[in-house]
């Protein structure tokens, strides 16, 4: 009609627009002219990187949109069973590159990019990461997506629109400091708003009784949940999945004019600043206890808005049907609860059922258990989820009165068919009321209402059945399952090291690996092979020269390519250990300075980097990455030993950091104290890029070196089964430390590193027992044997061919750590879902 007369008229002013789905660099480079006038975020006639990088960047928005809506259309015509993903923590890292790797139009883009005088990889790195997770649990979701979009699968992300990202970490004398990462203060051209799409959300308020007995949440305040969707393509297909952020808005008429005319400017809009606060920043997780009631906000806030969203999708797509039920819904729809952050689905779920669709409530708790799921990552007692009761009744109240009904129904439910339980039901319970301190314990109310509760690795899962919910296996064996974690081998081979790729693609002869990763262990056949060593060599080689430049470049520190890259990245925590790792690069300093000329020409090279965040408030981690950095300036400028040691430390480590470091790294350590690293994921990116690990019996390593062989992974330290002993031992005063434990410390004491007072973090390696004493982490017990495995590593560097052949088969032996295999895995035992695959 009218309207699109109007815009037909309209178009025909504007020149016309090069085909958004162009193949030839020429019209790609008209499509990318195009956006630079008429998407315009700067002044007119700049072409500089930055511009060049968001033209270029909705230039392949362009394309991603119309598989996007396709794939949208697809799912709601087919209306199959779908995964929700609800996840506080997505580490998306940077899209462009990825992009244009999973639609295979790189060289095309390239090509396009080069008649403006720019490289790809340039204009890539403007782009800022988008950092809405802590560490691994966030990048877990993310590469998830990557393979639900992949494999065709219909699912869905569910996450915050954080403002603020993880904070960008600087290093100064003082050691780490923190500062806000404003990912989104210019613009991010791979999020849609929809601002159709829109929820209220409740908090605080009463619960109001009606006459018939049904229950009404009323009162309290309302902000708005609106929808930003994220393009998630897939590599090599049509199908483009959502990850839906939301941002929190106040609604219109909270904005008091009235007051705002009177003067009061604050006042008026103070419903406006709360709303704001909800999404601002990311919850600086890692086991802490902060900002509690804002925390439990945004985690209601993520909830709530999902299932509404859910729930009208469902039953948008019932639509005409003659007649449907709701015992239907878990047969439609999977929702996977990332660690217990969103558990709050699950009382939401029962409320909208019970409240809104008029559900009775064995109906509704049928169909919530059926619907739900839930990952645990962490045996950490600190980290495990408890809330407030008090706090919790203030701002949900009417959730408090589900979670209650579900905390006394299983109590009775154990109370009459397992006696043998009896005892143990203070502690399995839900809520625990000690009148000192009452709490929700969040994973008990996940692994009573949910389906399946898995683990991350298999010994993870093995510890969660015989420790942390070991009474509950006997009432539901089958619920509990293992889903061992895996990377994107995408982003991690294909994309971040495309020298690798190219010649595991030449050797195999296809390029199916990169979404059958199985395929790799064709490698092992030419493990020997003098030809595959030597290009295996210049990739490592090409990329370990790559790192050396940035690293010169963001730190000043010159390294030497020829050294071997040592390298740990992750989280600083103390049951990570990086404290193992500088303890045994100040020995092995110490040992060089008392080396001959002679001795020195033997050894071997090293350069050792350590990088990551430490939560702010985290003493014991700050003095850390202060330790580290200490020992890189001492070490790396004493001319005597800096050609066979160097000490780095890498700042600001993030997914777009580790892109760099992962293929240039020829040693990862994954040292955990056995039984407390859930699985770890990074280990998995190193080996997978060839890079050997050395390691402990923890998380997934146990499975890695399952698959590559022992013989190619330096074992060292106590395993998990071990460890609740030594720890006794250790209380009884029976532990002797190794000397050359005791002489690393004394070197530190002796004030080589300078002046900061280290006494607090040596203190916590020291006495037998007591808060932040005791050595609760196992440094010095696993001291010697780490030394030792330290040893076999440099001996086994000295012999090229033999090293080279361990990194072929690492790579070789990666295949199970695809997250493909994950998920697939995901969606057969848990999800009940099959591939949609848009024609
Ligand atoms: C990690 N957990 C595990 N948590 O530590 C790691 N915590 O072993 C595992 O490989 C990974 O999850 C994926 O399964 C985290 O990263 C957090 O970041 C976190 C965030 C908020 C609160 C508590």
């Amino acid at each position: 009609g009218r309207a699109a007369a109007a815009a037909a008229a309209f178009s025909s002013k504007v020149p016309a627009v090069a085909n958004p789905l162009a193949e030839k660099p020429e019209e790609i480079a008209s499509n990318i002219n195009y956006h630079a006038q008429f998407s315009p975020h700067f002044s007119p006639f700049k072409f500089e990187l930055e511009q060049a990088y968001y033209a270029t960047a909705e230039s392949v928005r362009d394309r991603l949109i119309r598989q996007w809506n396709e794939t949208f259309l697809h799912f709601h015509k087919v209306d199959p069973k779908q995964t929700y993903y609800l996840s506080m923590e997505f580490l998306q890292g940077r899209a462009l590159s990825n992009a244009v790797g999973n639609l295979n139009i790189q060289d095309a883009y390239a090509d396009a990019l080069r008649q403006f005088g720019l490289k790809l990889e340039e204009i890539a790195e403007q782009e800022k990461d988008a950092a809405l997770g802590n560490g691994g649990l966030g990048r877990l979701a993310s590469c998830f997506l990557d393979s639900m979009a992949t494999l065709n699968l219909p699912a869905w992300g569910y996450g915050l629109r954080y403002r603020y990202g993880l904070f960008k970490q600087i290093i100064t004398r003082e050691g780490q400091e923190e500062l806000a990462e404003e990912w989104l203060e210019k613009f991010s051209p791979w999020e849609v708003v929809r601002h159709d799409i829109k929820y209220p959300v409740r908090f605080f308020g009463h619960v109001e009784v009606n006459p018939n007995g049904s229950r009404k949440w009323v009162g309290g305040e309302v902000v708005q949940a609106l929808a930003y969707d994220v393009p998630i393509p897939g590599y090599q297909t049509k199908n483009t999945i959502s990850l839906r952020l939301w941002e929190a808005k106040a609604c219109a008429e909270d904005f008091n004019l009235f007051l705002f005319n009177d003067g009061q400017h604050e006042s008026a809009s103070v419903l406006h600043s709360r709303a704001q606060q909800i999404c601002a920043v990311l919850y600086p997780g890692d086991a802490t206890e902060d900002g509690k009631l804002l925390r439990l906000k945004q985690q209601f806030f993520l909830c709530s808005a999902s299932l509404q969203d859910i729930i009208f999708r469902f039953k948008e797509r019932r639509e005409g049907k003659e007649s449907w039920t709701w015992s239907e819904f878990p047969s439609k729809v999977a929702v996977q609860l990332n660690d217990t952050h969103p558990t709050l689905a699950i009382p939401e779920l029962m409320r909208l059922l019970m409240d809104d669709e008029g559900l009775g409530w064995d109906e509704a708790w049928d169909v919530t258990t059926r619907t739900i799921a839930y990952t645990n990552h962490t045996v950490l007692p600190e980290a495990l989820e408890k809330w407030s009761q008090p706090v919790m009744w203030k701002l949900l109240p009417r959730h408090m009165e589900i979670i209650e009904e579900i905390d006394k129904r299983f109590a009775a439910m154990i109370s009459a068919t397992r006696l043998d339980l009896e005892n143990k039901l203070p502690t399995m319970r839900i809520l625990d009321n000690n009148p000192q301190k009452p709490v929700v314990r969040m994973a008990n109310l996940c692994v009573v209402s949910s389906h399946a509760v898995n683990g991350v690795a298999q010994l993870h899962s093995d510890i969660l059945k015989s420790e942390l919910f070991a009474d509950y296996v006997s009432i539901w064996p089958k619920k509990f399952q293992n889903k061992t974690n895996g990377i994107t081998p995408r982003r991690w081979l294909r994309f971040c090291s495309p020298e690798l790729s190219r010649i595991i693609t030449k050797w195999l002869k296809t390029d199916q690996w990169v979404t059958n990763l199985d395929l790799l262990t064709g490698l092992r056949q030419f493990a020997d092979n003098e030809d595959l060593q030597a290009e295996w060599l210049s990739a490592k080689m090409a990329n370990k020269r790559r790192l050396a430049q940035y690293i010169l470049q963001v730190t000043g520190v010159s390294i030497d390519p020829d050294s071997l890259f040592d390298i740990q990245v992750k989280r600083i925590h103390e049951y990570k250990r990086q404290l193992l790792n500088i303890l045994g690069v100040i020995y092995r300093y110490k040992k060089l300075k008392e080396m001959s000329p002679e001795q020195l020409k033997n050894t071997t090279p090293r350069t050792v980097m350590i990088g990551g965040k430490a939560f702010a408030t985290y003493t014991n981690a700050k003095r850390i990455v202060k330790l580290v950095n200490d020992v890189g300036a001492v070490v790396n400028t004493d001319p005597e030993v800096n050609s066979y040691l160097k000490v780095v430390f890498v700042p600001n480590y993030n997914v777009s950091v580790a892109e760099m470091l992962i293929p240039g790294s020829e040693l990862s350590q994954h040292i955990s104290t056995a039984g407390m690293e859930a699985s770890g994921t990074s280990n998995m990116k190193f080996a997978l890029n060839g890079c050997l690990i050395i390691g402990t019996l923890d998380g997934a390593n146990v499975e890695i070196r399952e698959e590559i062989g022992e013989e190619n992974f330096f074992l060292f330290g106590a395993t998990a089964e071990d460890v609740p002993r030594l720890r006794k031992e250790r209380e009884n005063g029976m532990f002797k430390p190794d000397p050359r434990f005791e002489e690393a410390k004394k070197f530190i004491r002796s004030g080589i590193f300078g002046s900061y007072d280290y006494n607090p973090l040596l203190e916590s390696l020291e006495g037998n027992s007591g808060y932040g004493r005791g050595d609760y982490f196992l440094v010095g017990h696993d001291f010697p044997s780490y030394m030792d495995a330290q040893e076999r590593v440099d001996a086994a560097y000295r012999d090229r061919k033999r090293w080279l052949k361990m990194s072929i088969l690492s790579t070789a032996g990666s295949g199970k750590f695809s997250s493909d295999r994950t998920i697939a895995q995901y969606a057969k035992e848990i999800w009940n879902i099959e591939e949609c695959r848009v024609p």
